[in-house]
């Protein structure tokens, strides 16, 4: 049955290309999902965007030397571009930034304060006498209350990693200035009654737990069972959305201030689905609104998991509280993280391998099946370049690689590059006819289930198995002596390229096209509709004409492992 599907993945924060991790914890696995879905014949819909507003914005963009919206545009078309270059299959990568989030984030606090789920308090803040400003989040640096790091950020202490209010901070200061001159003031802010909502989100939750992974369930629950606290959706900057009144001015007392990122940023998926709406002239409501056709639409959310309690907790309350049809989250697949070598990747560190840098050392397809097959899903996945080297040459260049170039160039050299008619069955094609029949189904019941790891392992298996076909084939062997009994391997096996071909597609899409056009497959024939074994076996029309593709993957050596290790670091001290 072809199904609607809406997918979205972690937007990823403006101030900088992103790292591995980052691509593995949730773009990277929404772009397989969301090609597997296309393939089975599904209405798809991907919808990414830059997370722009917040204090790293405008730390990030005073480094730079740059106004903040300058900023934001440079740096959103470098991470546009860096999802080109990993061939993430966006329908649409949109901005935090843009007017239809802007006037969403209006109608959800108006909507909400109506509900009574939004109260404006007086809260106590961090100001800087010598900056003349609050210092929200990461304006303001001090020593963590719990550890005694020094260097503890006003939001979170990067040492212990608690999660931290500025006011807590001992001995604090200005991140902008340095200067230790500040005091603690009363100012306004608006808090989302986060309390009240979780009797609803407990049940929410708790109807999900069959269906979610027990990291997302567990995660939400935890917090649950802590108690949920009500939170500042407000903060004293100038970037960002303004707080307006119902008559689109700025609220009293509410000059200077802004929405806070976190509650802004998940309305974004529905604004940026608005803007693919206007570019495409696509209908957003029936993704989004649920008086509009949206009960029909599956959603699915990809997220590490620091992201989780946003999205299982606050911007629920957010849609439930606004009282509006909007549409929850159906699915939520959350991510443990990629280390390092079992350390952490960072951004502000620069530790790790970046997007942009990433490409610069290997094709995306090398990275896109490196990172698959090693999904952290179970557990935290360390990142080795030896790992890494071994991905690329035996799964990809040994077994993938190796069977395709093999097959094809036998063809062309034999066969004239024709797929040869004649010969009869014998066990290696039952054996192969069975072999597949187990797994394909298997496979596509991993896809459906986002369970990536198995469904590489069986792609992997898969692979492997055309190697072992091959062997039991022996069309070679035959040729000497009984040409038609060597043309049923030879077909077989070019079907099974074809095959490789059309499964590959959602892992590593540049050499599944190679692959597809070196063996002449038309797009209209590249869909996940299996069908029976035999008949795939047979797919290929008798004279179909293929050619020997160019070598798939080149091996990476020691020495490239040593040099890398060398310039990117490897265990981190
Ligand atoms: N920007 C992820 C992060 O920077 C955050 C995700 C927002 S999803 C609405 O950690
Ligand atoms: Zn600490």
């Amino acid at each position: 049955m072809t199904e609607r599907i809406l997918i979205t993945s972690a937007l990823p924060y403006i101030n900088g290309v992103k790292h591995l991790g980052n691509l593995a914890g949730s773009m990277l696995p929404a772009d397989v999902y969301a090609r597997a879905m296309r393939l089975l014949g599904h209405d798809v819909l991907y919808i990414c965007a830059t997370d722009e507003h917040g204090t790293p914005a405008e730390l990030a963009a005073a480094e730079a030397g740059q106004s903040v919206s300058a900023y934001c545009d440079a740096m959103h078309s470098a991470q546009a571009e860096a999802g080109e270059s990993f061939k993430l299959s966006y329908d649409y990568f949109g901005r935090s930034s843009s007017e239809s989030t802007r006037r969403l984030t209006q109608n959800f606090a108006l909507a909400l304060e109506a509900n009574g789920f939004i109260e404006e308090r007086t809260s106590k803040q961090v100001y800087s006498v010598a900056d003349g400003r609050y210092l929200p989040d990461r304006y303001v640096e001090g020593t963590c209350p719990n550890c005694a790091f020094e260097a503890a950020r006003g939001d979170q202490c990067d040492n212990c990693g608690k999660l931290l209010d500025p006011v807590d901070l001992i001995n604090p200061y200005s991140a902008v200035s340095g200067s230790h001159d500040v005091e603690i003031r009363d100012t306004n802010h608006l808090y989302l009654k986060q309390a009240d909502m979780s009797g609803r989100l407990r049940d929410w939750v708790e109807s999900h737990t069959s269906d979610w992974p027990v990291l997302t369930t567990s995660i939400a629950m935890k917090w649950l069972d802590e108690g949920l606290r009500d939170r500042s959706i407000t903060r004293d900057l100038e970037w960002g959305i303004p707080v307006l009144n119902a008559d689109g001015e700025v609220r009293e007392g509410f000059e200077g201030k802004v929405f806070y990122v976190w509650f802004d940023a998940p309305i974004a998926y529905i604004g940026a689905t608005q803007d693919w709406a206007v570019k495409t002239g696509g209908d957003w409501e029936k993704f989004w609104r649920t008086d509009k056709g949206a009960d029909a639409t599956r959603y699915v959310q990809f997220m590490g998991k620091d992201n989780v309690a946003f999205h299982t907790l606050s911007f629920p309350t957010t849609i439930m509280g606004s009282g509006q049809p909007w549409k929850l989250v159906d699915e939520l697949k959350a991510f443990n993280w990629v280390t390092w070598y079992g350390g952490k990747f960072s951004t502000s560190g620069k530790r790790g391998v970046f997007m942009d840098q990433a490409i610069d050392i290997a094709p995306s397809d090398y990275w896109r099946w490196h990172l698959m097959a090693n999904a952290p899903e179970g557990s935290d996945a360390a990142f080795t370049w030896e790992e890494f080297q071994a991905s690329v040459n035996s799964d990809l260049a040994n077994v993938l690689g190796n069977f395709v170039n093999r097959i094809t160039k036998y063809c062309a050299g034999k066969f004239d590059g024709k797929v040869p008619e004649g010969g009869s069955k014998t066990d290696a094609e039952a054996w192969i006819e069975k072999e597949l029949s187990e797994r394909l189904p298997r496979l596509v019941e991993f896809y459906e289930a986002r369970e990536f790891r198995k469904a590489m392992a069986d792609t992997r298996a898969i692979w492997a198995a055309g190697n072992e076909y091959l062997t039991q084939a022996a069309p070679w062997t035959h040729y000497k002596t009984d040409i038609d009994q060597a043309a049923i391997g030879v077909r077989y096996g070019l079907n099974l390229v074809a095959l490789f071909g059309i499964l590959a597609q959602p892992i590593i899409p540049d050499t599944a096209e190679k692959i597809l056009a070196a063996i002449n497959i038309p797009s209209d024939k590249r869909s996940w509709k299996f069908g029976e074994v035999q008949d795939l076996l047979n797919a290929l029309p008798i004279g179909h004409d293929i050619s020997a593709p160019d070598v798939l993957f080149s091996k990476i050596e020691d020495d490239d492992v040593d040099t890398w290790t060398e310039h990117f670091g490897g265990q981190p001290t």
